[in-house]
C-alpha cells in the first residue's frame, strides 16, 4: 500500500538528486488546453511528441493524458512511450509532477508540494487547478512510492534545483512571490526546503528571465550542471531588459560558495534574439477570461536555460536562432562531454509559457 508520509525527507533520510544523476524514467503531460496552446493545441501536440520521442531514446517516457485525448496522444507516439490516461489542468509536469527524494539503501519516495497554478487567485495562470494538484499522488500511487504530502505550501518543480550534494538555487522573485507562501518568512520558507529535498543550504538568486510567467522561476535561470558547476542564461545587450536581472543573479553567484564549500564554476549561456508572438500565433489562441492572454508582440521567456538533462543526453530547446542556438551546442558540449546535445525545435512550446525542462520531470534511480 502507497503511504502518505507525516515525516521529512530530511528526518528520514532522503535527498533530492542532481538532475545529472541516473534516471529511471522521465514524465510529462500532454497538451490541450486552447486557451494556452494554439490551434486546439496540435502544433504544441507534434512539439511534445518530439521531445518525448527523443528522450526516449535515453530513457524510459511516460504520457500522461485526459480520457478525451487518449487515442490522439496514443497515436501520435510509438509503442516506446508508456500512454496513461491521468485529468490534468495542463501540461507542465515539471511543476505539477513529484518531487522525487532518494536515500542511500536504495529507495525513493515522492514529495507532492501543493499546486496554485503559479499564483492562484492573485496572478496565477488558470482556473482551476485542482486536477493539476492531484497529479502528484497519482504519479506516485502509480509506481508505488510513498509519498510525503504538504498540506499547506505551495510550490512548483521548476521552481526549485538541487545538486544532489547538499546545495538547492531558487529565485526570491518566485519563492518570495506574494502569490506562493506570503504567510512565511523567508527563514521560514528556506527550512521547508531543507527538510523536503534535504538539502543544508539554499543560494537565493534574486531573479529569474524577463517577463517569465512563473514569477521568475530557476529552471529558466540557471542549471545545475554538475556539484559546483552551473550555466546562468546571459545577454552581453546591456540595453535588454534581462541584462539587469542575468547580471544581478551573476554577481550573487559569483560571491557565494555552496554547501560543500565550493566556489561554483559559472558558465554564461547567451539568450537567444528575442521571441515575440505573431498575429497568426496570437489568434490561434482561445481567448478566455482567468486564462493569460497571447497577445501579438508578447515577449516570452526564451533561454537555452530551460534544458532537460537525461541519461547520456541533453535536450536543449533551439529557437531558429542561427548564432545561439549553435553556441548553446557548443558551450553545452563543452560542459557536458559525455552526454550528447540533441537540440529540437521549441516554438511552440514556448508560445504556451515555458520550455522543455518545464514539460519534464525526471524519476532517479533508487541506487
Ligand atoms: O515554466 C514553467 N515551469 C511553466 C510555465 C507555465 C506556463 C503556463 N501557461
Amino acid at each position: 500500500m502507497v503511504k502518505s508520509l507525516k515525516s521529512t525527507p530530511r528526518e528520514d533520510g532522503f535527498r533530492m538528486p542532481g538532475e545529472f544523476e541516473q534516471h529511471d524514467k522521465c514524465w510529462m503531460v500532454w497538451p490541450e488546453r486552447t486557451d494556452n496552446w494554439r490551434l486546439g493545441g496540435k502544433p504544441a501536440q507534434t512539439a511534445f511528441v518530439e521531445v518525448a520521442e527523443t528522450i526516449a531514446k535515453y530513457e524510459e517516457v511516460t504520457m500522461c493524458v485526459s480520457q478525451s485525448q487518449y487515442e490522439a496522444a496514443r497515436g501520435a507516439l510509438s509503442d516506446k512511450i508508456r500512454v496513461i490516461e491521468m485529468s490534468n489542468d495542463d501540461a507542465w509536469m515539471r511543476d505539477i509532477g513529484p518531487t522525487f527524494v532518494i536515500n542511500n539503501i536504495g529507495e525513493i519516495r515522492g514529495v507532492d508540494w501543493r499546486f496554485n497554478a503559479w499564483g492562484g487567485l492573485l496572478d496565477g495562470l488558470y482556473f482551476p487547478w485542482d486536477k493539476d494538484d492531484q497529479v502528484a499522488r497519482k504519479v506516485c500511487e502509480i509506481e508505488n512510492i510513498d509519498y510525503y504530502s504538504l498540506d499547506d505550501f505551495i510550490l512548483e518543480g521548476g521552481s526549485i534545483h538541487s545538486d544532489g550534494d547538499g546545495t538547492a538555487m531558487v529565485t526570491e522573485e518566485c519563492l518570495l512571490s506574494e502569490s506562493r507562501n506570503p504567510h512565511m518568512t523567508k527563514e521560514e520558507i528556506e527550512q521547508k526546503l531543507k527538510d523536503y529535498i534535504g538539502v543544508e543550504k539554499v543560494l537565493w538568486l534574486p531573479h529569474g528571465i524577463y517577463l517569465d510567467e512563473t514569477n521568475g522561476h530557476v529552471d529558466n535561470i540557471v542549471h545545475y550542471c554538475a556539484p559546483g558547476v552551473v550555466v546562468i542564461a546571459w545577454t552581453d545587450d546591456e540595453n535588454d531588459p534581462q541584462y539587469p536581472l542575468s547580471k544581478a543573479s551573476y554577481d550573487y553567484l559569483v560571491n557565494e560558495t555552496d554547501a560543500k564549500g565550493r566556489k561554483l564554476e559559472i558558465h554564461k549561456l547567451h539568450i537567444p534574439d528575442e521571441v515575440l508572438i505573431t498575429k497568426e500565433e496570437s489568434e490561434g489562441v482561445d481567448v478566455i477570461a482567468g486564462t493569460l492572454p497571447r497577445e501579438e508582440g508578447d515577449r516570452q521567456a526564451a533561454s537555452y536555460a530551460n534544458f532537460y538533462i537525461a541519461n547520456k543526453a541533453i535536450i536543449l530547446p533551439l529557437f531558429s536562432d542561427e548564432k545561439y542556438d549553435n553556441e548553446a551546442i557548443e558551450l553545452l558540449g563543452h560542459i557536458f562531454p559525455d552526454r550528447e546535445i540533441v537540440g529540437v525545435p521549441c516554438r511552440e512550446i514556448i508560445l504556451g509559457g515555458g520550455n522543455i525542462h518545464c514539460i519534464t520531470q525526471q524519476q532517479p534511480t533508487a541506487k
